[in-house]
């Protein structure tokens, strides 16, 4: 059977449906969560959406924005999870932790090409965001796309885009991209909210940032103290956009923040540029993510993370450096 087919069979099935995405949530995990949210709740169901972290206040544009909680109602019998977005269970934070047992029945809904495939149904695809696959989903099962869903789908695919710009980027994106304007999705409007306008704090943690760059053989990398969030009341578990900056460099071949966090862990966060690939990287210290952006969180002390992460970046430029001639 195919996905589709299955995915129907499972939601039919359904009455409580728990639709989580990952922690730091970003606008293509809060686009497909609160879409498919949208979706479910129309068709009579009883919707949970949760993502284990605070909202940011740029996607309060989002259609049931406000209806996302941080944990699950441990009192409701969900019969059926949808993961979205989520390369493995821990992307999922205490949402998925700290749920009774029995687990629901998992369906797995995701790009990263490190997924795990936890779900007991899994569609895993090559695709540059999950919001995209969530439209091509709803087109093959025939729910409509309103224009509420058009805004968070539209969101999905722009930010995973970065505004259309990665190099996964496909005719069929923008034929995705186009329709979704065509059902009502205003594209100024969520370019401006999540590409465009950031907290003043951002740039006090690229400013931080770009002080400390340092460049070696290919690799551009930075480090931010947990010292240096505290000063500039910098929260973000992510380095919005900073590790873009270095891995835009010419003569960069990989970009990298290391962020060490309030608990002593270090979120380092990778990007690249074809031929250059960090996803299989991320995923040896226990991360994932894909071929250009990726991500883990490594153990303390900072500069120890810091030292690993030089050597092993600089073993996998060299090896992956396309020949001279
Ligand atoms: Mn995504």
């Amino acid at each position: 059977m195919s996905f589709v087919a299955e995915f129907r069979q499972a939601i039919e099935g359904a009455q409580h449906i728990l639709a989580v995405t990952h922690v730091g949530p970003d606008g293509d995990a809060l686009g497909s969560l609160t879409a498919v949210g949208q979706a479910l709740s129309r068709l009579g169901k009883q919707i949970t959406m949760a993502c284990d972290s605070d909202m940011p206040s740029r996607f309060n544009y989002l259609a049931f924005i406000d209806r996302v909680v941080k944990r699950a109602d441990h009192r409701v019998p969900y019969d059926l999870l949808i993961a979205l977005d989520c390369g493995d269970e821990l992307r999922m934070g205490d949402v998925y932790a700290h749920l009774p047992e029995p687990k629901p029945f998992v369906v797995n809904i995701d790009h990263h090409i490190t997924n795990t495939y936890f779900g007991r149904l899994n569609w895993v695809a090559d695709c540059p965001s999950t919001a995209e696959m969530i439209y091509h989903l709803f087109n093959d099962l025939g729910w409509e796309i309103d224009k509420n869903i058009a805004m968070s789908l539209l969101t999905g695919v722009v930010t995973d885009t970065l505004g259309f710009r990665t190099p996964n980027v496909t005719p069929t994106t923008l034929r995705v991209a186009s329709a979704l304007m065509e059902a009502g999705a205003d594209l100024p409007l969520i370019t401006m909210q999540t590409l465009n306008l950031k907290p003043l704090s951002t740039l006090r943690l690229w400013q931080i940032g770009l002080n400390q760059m340092k460049i070696e053989d290919g690799l551009m990398w930075t480090t931010i103290t947990s010292r240096d969030r505290e000063m500039i009341g910098y929260r973000n578990d992510s380095s919005s956009g900073l590790v873009n900056l270095l891995a835009d460099v010419n003569r960069v071949a990989i970009g990298v923040v290391l962020m060490e966090m309030e608990d002593g862990t270090i979120r380092v966060g990778f990007r690249s540029r074809p031929p250059y690939d960090v996803a299989a990287l991320a995923k040896k210290l226990g991360g994932g993510g894909h071929p250009q952006a990726a991500g883990c969180t490594m153990e303390g002390p900072l500069a120890k993370a810091e030292a690993q992460i030089i050597e092993m970046c600089k073993v996998a430029i060299t090896q992956q450096s396309p020949a001279d001639n």
